[in-house]
This record gives structure tokens, C-alpha cells and sequence, in this order.
């Protein structure tokens, strides 16, 4: 069962809920700021956690707790001030693939998919977009479920992303990856307020398992790659279709696969002849625009929405199309751009697909080419079966740092990359009177590219603008501007600052929007934090109330009589 521990602020106008989790899962992370009275009361909290950060003038410590550590504070009588939201720290789950129980298996990923839709059914439909080849043929096999997450709201116009993983069956932290990323989805909305607006105003479909049948010998221990199409190769651990040559654009054209059924990129016997590719075709082309020109070299719309990522592994690469020419495609500077981006974020090569050698019929060129997708194949990792050691401590975070920066820019991935990020987006409080005001800081960085495979030219910051609850890409009209710290608006990275009156506000959460824009012109991506407006002056109020009821509060959520 899923509990909630409210932090009541100031007569419970404003109210910060942690999820507990009690054993079924990980515990969020909070950065609490807790009052102090005296060095006698410090010291009783050093016993207890670290204090990260002492304001003696302030008479207040930071803390990073988790829902256990805050139950315990506000039993030893400690005033919780504020609280922001950090992350959901990984946990392993139970089971997983023998002897990498950092890997869910496919049932468990399946059994994944339901259970987040019985949790978070505002959240999440689960979509049958087709069967396995052996499902299809064999009377075994699998579905292929995409979970698709959005809140349902009555927003339109939302930004589609689309990931995959495990096409390569034998690839094991693909999936897992993914799986990951769409549970900081999950457990971020209205939490974390970048993945609250993303699921607003954007749909991310996850196909956590493209080739499940596949993905089950691989599950045995084989190195297994292509689906099980026992058309080909029969009877044997050779047989099937290399799924990332099946794809339907310029499939088989250009010495870039196999037309050999028992080898490891057999393209198939027809374009898209593989259940598999060919749901993946149908589904994405029902869910996304089409970009795309009449004629080959037309370019896509910079303003033209819509993310694909395909997770593969191993090597340390962001890819981009094509793979099956070594020419540029009309889009491969805007391409070239975001794959720049998402590498300085997972520390990998930024590379057009063909730099080493020709592959077609792969779904990124597919992607592209057919659609004007902004498409990606990530080649996470250093190996097929990655330790669950490496895979957490190596893999995990730079890579769910670039898929969420894939899906701030999903509206526009043709422009957004070229324009500033605004990182970090801090506030100095989280609830502010309406006779205060809040500070609010940022850095905006026009530079954040891998520069490890030639140079992306950077310029300085022009601007750096703020909107109240109306995202800017709806409406900037009536937005605030920063300042900047050092008064000049000249260098490619600028910590700027504005003072936000509480004043005019209405009570309650709000949510601020921030982007910054550089001298080209070119806007880049939202960042987001969530500030609470308290209706009546803080310093006429209470910090807390009485200690016995919040005792009885946090009692009465944990279902104690
Ligand atoms: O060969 C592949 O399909 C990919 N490598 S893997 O080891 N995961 O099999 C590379 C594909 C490169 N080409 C494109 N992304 N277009
Ligand atoms: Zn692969």
C-alpha cells in the first residue's frame, strides 16, 4: 500500500506530501530545512543525520531525508520549514534475470506494466500495438505493450516522445533502462515539476520490450539478437530477423545487412515482414505527425514536434541518421546538435550512424527518413550482459539524465537544443508570504555539448525570461525578466536572478516556468519549479502547529488508532 506524510505549513495552507512506501519500494528524497533552537538541539540532530547545511543566524539546518528520517524528526519534536522534492532513489527489485537481478525479465516487465496502470490509471493506458512472431505463429509469445504516459487532462496539442528497447534481445540494460525512467515519471508527477509539466503537456510511449521472444532465449543465457522467426534459418539458435535491419526506409539498400537467413543482420525476406517492425511502423505513424517534405532533401520544420529514441547497447554512442548513407541528410546539423547535447549528459560519442560503417533498414533512419522524427539510438554500456555493478554505478544515471533531457526538448527537438538550458533553477524558499518575495537564481549555459567529435559553436545568453503557470510556448506575453548577476548579458553562461513578489499571486501552488534564450535568437528547453503562496504574511503565522497533532496526523496516515 502507497502512504502520504503531509508537511503542513502555517496553519495548513500549503502542504508538501512524501509518498512512503513502506516495504513495497523505494523511499523519496527530500531536502528538508528544519528549525533550531539551540546548539544543544543541532547536536541532538547531528546524532541523528548529517546536517548539510548550518544558517546559525537563521536557525535552521538542511537535511536530505527520507520519509523514515522525517517521521523521526517530527517525532523528536523537530519543525520541518520546507521540503523539496530530490529524486526516488534506484532499488533493485525482487528477481530480475539470473544472475543480473538489476534486470527485470520479460514477465516481470509486462506484470511492471500493469501494475502502474492499476496504480496511476490518471497516468498511464497500457496499448497493444501487436503480437510476437511467436504469438502470431506459434501460439506462444507475447503482446507488444507499449505503456504510454500522460496525464489525462484536457490539454491538446501534446508533444509525443517514443522510446524502445531490447530490439536486441540480448542487449540487457536497454530495457531496464527504460523501465527506470518511466518510473521517475510515475513517481514524479506533481512531485518534481520538470516531470510534471512533461506529462501535462507531452505523451511518452514506451515499448519497454520490442522483441520479446528474443528477449526471452536471451533471458536463458544466449546471446540471442533477432526476433525467433523460425522461417529463417529454421531450428536452429541462428534463426530470425535482425529487427534493426526490417525497418521499411531504404531497407536492404545499401550493403548494409545481410541477405543471409542464419546471419546476425539478416534484413528479412520484405521490408517491415516482421510482426514486430511492423507494429512498431503502424503505431508510431498513428501517433506522430508526419515532418516530412515531398521531396528527400526537404528539411523538417524547426519547429516540428516529436522524439524517438532506440536504446541499444553496447559502445558509448548517441547516434543519429542516417546509417545507410554517409551523406547528410537536409536536417543533419539540427540532428548533429541534439546528439551533441545528449552526450555531454551521458558522456558518450556523439556520432552520425555511418561514421564507422553502413547499416539501413534500422528503425532511427525509419524514423527519420519516413517521418522527420528527430530519431537517436543510444549504444549504452560496455558490454551485452552489463553487471548489475556497472549498470547502476556506470549506465544508469548519465543515461536517464539524456532521456530526460530528450523529453524536455520532445516539442521541438529540431530547435530547442540550439538554445540555452537553465540549470540549476533554485529558490530560496518553497512557500512565500504575500507581503515577501522569493529569490529566484538560475544558470543560464548555451554550452552544455559534447565537443568530443567536432565543435558545436556556442553563443552568448540574451535572455532568460519567467511565466507564472502558463508554459511560454503557449503564451510569453506576460513574461518577467532576469537579471543579469554580473549586469551584462555577454557570455555564454550567465547566472541570473529575479526577485518574485508574493504579492498578486494567488494562494496556493504555482508553477514557474524559465527558459533562456541566446543572441541567435534561439529559445532552449523549460525548466520548472513549483513555489506556494501562502494567503497571509508568514511571519504573522506559526511555523508549525501544535507537535501532539502532528504526531496524531502522521499516526492517523500510517493507519495507527
Ligand atoms: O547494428 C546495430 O543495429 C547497432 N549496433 S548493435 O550492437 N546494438 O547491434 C548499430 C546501429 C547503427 N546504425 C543506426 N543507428 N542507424
Ligand atoms: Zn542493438
Amino acid at each position: 500500500m502507497r502512504l502520504f506524510l503531509c508537511f503542513l505549513f502555517a496553519l495548513g495552507l500549503g502542504a508538501v506530501c512524501a509518498a512512503a512506501d513502506g516495504n513495497d519500494g523505494p523511499a523519496d528524497l527530500w531536502w528538508v530545512r528544519v528549525a533550531v533552537q539551540s546548539r544543544a538541539e543541532l547536536q541532538a540532530l547531528a546524532a541523528l543525520m548529517e546536517p548539510l547545511e548550518v544558517d546559525r543566524a537563521a536557525g535552521t539546518v538542511l537535511l536530505l531525508a527520507d520519509d523514515t528520517h522525517i517521521n523521526r524528526l517530527i517525532a523528536l519534536g523537530f519543525e520541518p520549514i520546507d521540503a523539496q522534492y530530490v529524486s526516488v532513489p534506484y532499488q533493485r527489485g525482487d528477481g530480475g534475470i539470473n544472475g543480473f537481478p538489476c534486470y527485470p525479465t520479460v514477465d516481470e516487465t509486462l506484470a511492471q506494466i500493469n501494475t502502474w496502470a492499476q496504480s496511476y490509471p490518471d497516468l498511464v493506458e497500457v496499448v497493444d500495438i501487436g503480437d510476437s512472431w511467436r504469438k502470431l505463429n506459434e501460439g506462444m509469445g507475447d503482446d507488444l505493450l507499449v505503456l504510454r504516459l500522460t496525464r489525462q487532462n484536457q490539454i491538446a496539442d501534446k508533444a509525443p516522445w517514443f522510446a524502445m528497447g531490447a530490439l536486441h534481445a540480448r542487449e540487457y540494460a536497454t530495457a531496464p533502462l527504460l523501465t527506470r525512467f518511466a518510473q521517475t515519471l510515475l513517481e514524479g508527477y506533481d512531485v518534481d515539476p520538470d516531470i510534471t509539466w512533461m506529462l501535462d503537456h507531452q505523451v511518452f510511449h514506451f515499448l519497454l520490450i520490442a522483441n520479446p521472444d528474443g528477449r526471452r532465449e536471451a533471458e536463458a543465457g544466449l546471446f540471442w539478437r533477432k526476433n525467433t522467426d523460425n522461417d529463417f534459418c529454421s531450428d536452429s539458435n541462428d534463426r530470425g530477423v535482425d529487427l534493426n535491419r526490417n525497418f521499411s526506409f531504404q531497407w536492404g539498400c545499401c550493403s548494409g545487412s545481410s541477405g543471409s537467413a542464419c546471419n546476425e543482420t539478416f534484413r528479412g525476406p520484405s521490408a517491415g515482414s516482421e510482426p514486430e517492425t511492423e507494429a512498431i511502423m503502424q503505431y508510431v505513424t498513428a501517433q506522430f505527425p508526419d515532418n516530412r517534405g515531398p521531396n528527400p532533401e526537404d528539411g523538417v520544420a524547426a519547429d516540428a514536434a516529436g522524439v524517438f529514441v532506440d536504446i541499444h547497447s553496447f559502445g558509448g554512442y548517441v547516434l543519429w541518421p542516417y546509417g545507410y548513407t554517409v551523406q547528410d541528410g537536409p536536417d543533419n546539423a539540427a540532428l548533429q546538435r541534439m546528439g551533441r547535447k545528449l552526450a555531454f549528459l551521458n558522456g558518450y560519442r556523439p556520432e552520425k550512424a555511418s561514421a564507422s560503417f553502413n547499416t539501413d533498414g534500422t528503425s532511427d533512419d525509419w524514423a527519420y527518413g519516413d517521418l522527420g522524427l528527430a530519431a537517436f539510438t543510444f549504444e549504452v554500456g560496455t558490454t551485452f550482459f552489463q553487471s548489475c555493478d556497472s549498470y547502476e554505478g556506470l549506465v544508469l544515471n548519465p543515461n536517464l539524465a539524456a532521456l530526460h533531457y530528450s523529453a524536455r526538448v520532445a516539442r521541438a527537438p529540431f530547435a530547442l537544443p540550439a538554445g540555452p538550458d537553465v540549470t540549476p533553477l533554485s529558490l530560496d524558499r518553497t512557500h512565500v508570504g504575500t507581503d515577501q518575495s522569493v529569490v529566484i537564481t538560475a544558470v543560464a549555459e548555451d554550452g552544455r555539448y559534447s565537443n568530443t567529435n567536432g565543435v558545436e559553436p556556442v553563443q552568448p545568453v540574451s535572455a532568460v525570461q519567467l511565466t507564472i503557470d502558463t508554459p511560454p510556448w503557449l503564451d510569453d506575453s506576460g513574461a518577467l525578466q532576469f537579471d543579469a548577476d554580473d549586469g551584462f548579458f555577454d557570455e555564454s553562461s550567465e547566472a541570473v536572478t529575479l526577485n518574485l513578489a508574493g504579492a498578486g499571486l494567488a494562494g496556493g501552488r504555482h508553477t514557474l516556468y524559465v527558459r533562456a534564450r541566446d543572441q541567435n535568437g534561439n529559445w532552449g528547453p523549460t525548466s520548472a519549479a513549483f513555489v506556494t503562496v501562502q494567503l497571509l504574511p508568514m511571519n504573522l503565522l506559526p511555523l508549525w502547529p501544535d507537535p501532539v497533532s502532528v504526531l496524531d496526523l502522521v499516526a492517523a496516515q500510517n493507519g495507527v488508532p
